[in-house]
């Protein structure tokens, strides 16, 4: 297992389109297990495989925030089948993006599919922060950050912001 570096916006390589996988193997699966170990050491509630600059559409959640026994859960491939027309907002954060929290409003229900950790195709039903949190790693595979969806003055707040941040911190 190993603790894989989280890459901080704003930085071209967040902005990029990640692959599809061929399968779940051995080596999607080892990068699987080092994306937990990283976000539940972060601490965060879900990771996508371009913040630690892997382009594959490689996904991982916990959205238990260490409240009762951890509930792992792994996408590779992850399509979004259907969403519900209702929408809700909630406050998102990113570990990409740190200390930056705003309101995002998506899709309240969704339905997904993917390939779990044993290379088998799932369907799942997701709502709550759960529909939220897949929409929001989802998004890193295209390269889209939840500021994408904010208002252009926000967005140019945040990033300018985490710019003056990684200045200061490489100085
Ligand atoms: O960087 C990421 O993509 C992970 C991000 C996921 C997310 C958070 C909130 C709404 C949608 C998606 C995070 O995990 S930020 C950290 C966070 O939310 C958290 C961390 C510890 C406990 C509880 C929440
Ligand atoms: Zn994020």
């Amino acid at each position: 297992m190993a603790i894989l570096p989280i890459i901080i916006a704003p930085d071209p390589r967040l902005k990029k389109k990640a692959e599809t996988v061929a399968a779940v193997d051995s080596e999607i699966g080892e990068l699987m297990t080092n994306m937990l170990e990283t976000m539940y050491l972060a601490p965060g509630i879900g990771l996508a495989a371009p913040q630690v600059g892997v382009l594959k559409r490689v996904i991982v959640l916990d959205i238990t925030k260490g409240e009762g026994p951890p509930d792992p859960i792994c996408m590779a491939n992850p399509e979004i089948t259907w969403c519900s027309e209702e929408e809700v907002t909630y406050e998102e954060g990113c570990l990409s993006l740190p200390e930056q929290f705003d309101q995002v409003t998506r899709p309240a229900k969704i339905r997904v599919s993917f390939l779990n950790k044993k290379n088998m195709q799932e369907e799942c039903e997701a709502d709550g922060l759960l529909a939220t949190c897949i929409q929001h790693e989802m998004d890193h595979l295209t390269g889209t950050l939840f500021v994408d969806h904010l208002s252009h003055l926000k967005r140019g707040m945040i990033l300018r912001k985490l710019k003056k941040l990684k200045k200061l911190n490489a100085s």
